[in-house]
């Protein structure tokens, strides 16, 4: 029987790219995020490619109710297998005695409240079924912390220790609990953390190669795909040309 996979922030990026290689694998989807024309257009894609069954629920993780209404009331009681707690962002980069308060509060409430709301609602469905996989797409940021990076990498040191707390409490319960943490990966998400600001957005992957969406669904999808024994507790994912969150070999350089 295919397996049921909820993906959160499915419009773009990381969650995008696993909705397509979860499709690719037979999994049943489940897909949120803020944007629906992007979500329908991503459904009826997957399911004439793949011929997979999706569906599409476009709230904001960040309101309780939403994702209270969208657990309780949208997904009815089938099992659900695997939860990739994807949706999150970056909002800003600057020194916290400079920084702006809402960014902070839309950083805490989609990366930590957001995660923390959906899983508090779907990991009891998986306590009773005794079985299933929470994957939470983390950071290096969630390891290292790195200058102007404050309250962002606040934010994925919180997914780590969830997750961390997660696999505690529920490895005696047939749950598996991955944290992915990545490095620098191109998508929207600089454009979205520079508010827009395109070329500032670029300078980040400027002369070096980054990691690509489908680098780490890649993972994602190795993580899920593995034998029910095994458990792939924590994965730090860096392009080559990266050592660490503040070290970058660029082209440029001799
Ligand atoms: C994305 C990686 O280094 O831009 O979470 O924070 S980084």
């Amino acid at each position: 029987m295919s397996k049921t996979a909820i993906i959160t922030g499915a419009t773009a990026g990381i969650g995008e790219a696993t909705a397509i290689e979860f499709a690719k694998l037979g999994y049943n989807l489940i897909l949120t995020g803020r944007r629906k024309e992007r979500l329908q257009k991503l459904q009826s894609e997957l399911e004439s490619k793949y011929r997979t069954s999706v569906s599409v629920h476009a709230f904001d993780i960040q309101v309780k109710a939403e994702v209270e209404n969208f657990c309780r009331h949208e997904i009815g009681d089938k099992t659900i297998d695997i939860l990739v707690n994807n949706a999150g962002l970056a909002s800003g980069l600057s020194p916290l005695h400079e920084g702006d308060v809402d960014d902070w509060e839309k950083m805490i409430d989609t990366n930590v409240k957001g995660l923390l709301y959906i899983t508090r609602e779907i990991a009891p469905r998986m306590v009773a079924q005794q079985s299933g996989h929470i994957i939470n797409v983390g950071s290096i940021a969630g390891i290292e912390v790195y200058p102007n990076g404050n309250v962002y990498c606040a934010t994925k040191h919180a997914v780590h220790a969830i997750s961390e707390g997660l696999r505690r409490e529920l490895y005696d319960k047939g749950i598996r609990v991955t944290n992915i943490a990545p490095g620098l990966v191109e998508t929207e998400f600089s454009i979205v953390r520079f508010h827009g600001d395109e070329k500032r957005a670029s300078n980040v992957y400027d002369g070096m190669e980054a990691l690509t969406a489908n680098d780490i669904a890649d993972c994602i999808a190795f993580a899920a795909t593995r034998p029910k024994h095994v458990n792939i507790a924590e994965m730090l994912v860096l392009p080559t040309n990266q050592g660490s969150a503040t070290q970058v070999k660029r082209k440029s350089q001799p």
